[in-house]
């Protein structure tokens, strides 16, 4: 059994150079026969709703993808704070219809032979100084934005996606955090989380910092960094749980 995971492309068009970062990512998963699949969360920068040009915009990769769910790989797309409300769009192009393909909106668990993985976007470990915030959480992914997503158009749901995107991205600039400072939040979070939630592996992302650590217990945590960058994966097997180059 081979576990890889990806998280954090902020995919924005087809010509974006971290779009062919996923596609070999994809490929690379593929010729290496990994089994399990993590798609953590913000792949893509903005995906909000059942809408099909979403897939048009995107054919070859969630072609790669749907190849490897025909193989029978265990697929896990878990939402990002940048792509959400994305159940319908998954039914329209067939792969909700997979039993193994999973949607998740949250921290999940998977039975890895005798380990226990946890995988999550990584804004929810239940720390609010993770830029965990209401107005991500519950007003965005609620129900309200869900419906607004589903029948609003494309245009429309691109544009407002397109302001809010850029909004959140200044934000970030603004406050001039300290690489160090949020690696040790995410650090200390994922502590919180295994007191809760006990597990030998856990794979998140969010912070776009590259991280691989034990906790006291022994338990390692993975963080997929910005693979757009550094083309490392999470990687996790029977004998090792690490950062690996997939390009
Ligand atoms: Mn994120």
């Amino acid at each position: 059994m081979k576990f890889a995971s990806i998280s954090d492309l902020h995919i924005k068009s087809a010509n974006d150079p971290s779009y062919e970062m996923f596609n070999l990512f994809l490929n690379y998963c593929l010729e290496q026969e990994i089994t399990h699949i993590g798609l953590l969360g913000d792949i893509f920068d903005l995906m909000i709703g059942p809408h099909l040009e979403f897939y048009h915009d995107f054919k070859p990769a969630f072609e790669l993808i749907r190849e490897g769910l025909r193989k029978g790989i265990k697929i896990y797309y878990l939402e990002g704070n940048h792509d959400f409300h994305l159940e319908g769009f998954f039914r329209l192009i067939g792969f909700t219809k997979f039993p193994n393909f999973t949607y998740s909106k949250g921290a999940t668990s998977i039975q890895f032979g005798h380990k226990i993985l946890y995988i999550s976007h990584g804004d929810d470990l239940g720390n609010s100084s993770l830029g965990y915030n209401i107005y991500s959480r519950f007003i965005l992914r609620g129900r309200f934005v869900s419906l607004l997503a589903k029948i609003a158009p494309y245009r429309l749901v691109t544009g407002i996606g397109h302001f809010w995107s850029n909004h959140s991205r200044m934000n970030k600039k603004q406050k001039h955090l300290n690489d160090d400072v949020i690696r040790q939040k995410f650090r200390d979070a994922t502590q919180q989380f295994w007191t809760k939630k006990k597990f030998d592996v856990l794979i998140i992302g969010h912070s776009h910092l590259q991280d691989s650590f034990a906790l006291s217990q022994g338990a390692i945590v993975l963080n997929n960094g910005n693979p757009a960058n550094t083309r490392l994966c999470a990687y996790v097997d029977a004998q090792r749980a690490a950062l690996i180059a997939f390009a």
